[in-house]
């Protein structure tokens, strides 16, 4: 039985989009692994644990990915359960994928994880300058008519990454702190009951959230 001195925070966060977009890759990314361009396609979910301080807070992040193949789309539902935080991820050299965040996993993510979820659009592969099809603007303006935060990253080159799983992180802890139900059995979270939510890394949170996002897309723009 785990301690939970050891974080002040336990948050699960999904990552969904269609099959190829590279979640797999980002995930293990995230975990510090080097990227592996000849990663197999995911056939059921799986999950790794990563811990982060986030504004001084221990946080423990449950990361699942899960599978974007149309015949299993609809095991995703039950990976949505209790979840904190959903990416929707893009790829921006797949047009299909675009449209998929329009026509499926919007409306799924809204259907099927809890109300409360933070959810990010992410758009990969930004290293395929090339092969671009999705641009910049047209991921804002997606993010904005779903009323979400918006990143361009790149699993492959290590871009940008972190700063989408931290400003999730932090969305997260804040709604969280907001919240503060100590041992919300539903949200999966526990909140140490000194966790004050008058923190002023939480203050700074809209700033450095509109500054990632500035530095975000200055970064696609150079690429
Ligand atoms: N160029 C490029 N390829 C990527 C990137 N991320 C993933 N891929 C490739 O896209 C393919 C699908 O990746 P995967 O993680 O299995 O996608 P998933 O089905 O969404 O889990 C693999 O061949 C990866 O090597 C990226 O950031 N840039
Ligand atoms: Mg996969």
């Amino acid at each position: 039985m785990e301690s939970t001195r050891e974080h002040n925070f336990l948050i699960k966060l999904v990552l969904v989009g269609s099959s190829g977009v590279g979640k797999t890759c980002l995930i293990q990314r995230y975990n510090g692994d080097p990227y592996n361009p000849d990663i197999l396609p995911s056939i059921s979910g799986d999950w790794l644990v990563r811990k982060i301080e986030v504004g001084g807070k221990r946080v423990k992040l449950r990361i699942w990915d899960t599978s974007g193949v149309e015949r299993l789309r609809p095991l995703t539902t039950s990976y949505y359960r209790y979840s904190n935080g959903v990416f929707l991820v893009y790829d921006v050299a797949s047009e299909g994928s675009f449209n998929d965040i329009q026509s499926y996993w919007s409306q799924s993510v809204n259907q099927h994880a809890p109300e409360k979820a933070t959810k990010i659009l992410v758009g990969n592969k930004s290293d395929l300058i090339e092969r671009r099809v999705v641009s910049t603007k047209r991921g804002e303006e997606l993010a904005d008519k779903l009323g979400i935060p918006f990143f361009e990253v790149s699993a492959k080159n290590n871009l940008e990454l972190g700063k989408a799983f931290h400003t999730m992180t932090l969305l997260i802890t804040k709604t969280l702190m907001n919240d503060n139900e100590p041992g919300d059995s539903q949200s999966g979270v526990v909140v140490d009951p000194k966790a004050n939510s008058k923190s002023p890394y939480l203050r700074n949170l809209a700033g450095l959230f509109a500054r990632s996002r500035d530095q975000s897309n200055r970064a696609s723009m150079l690429n």
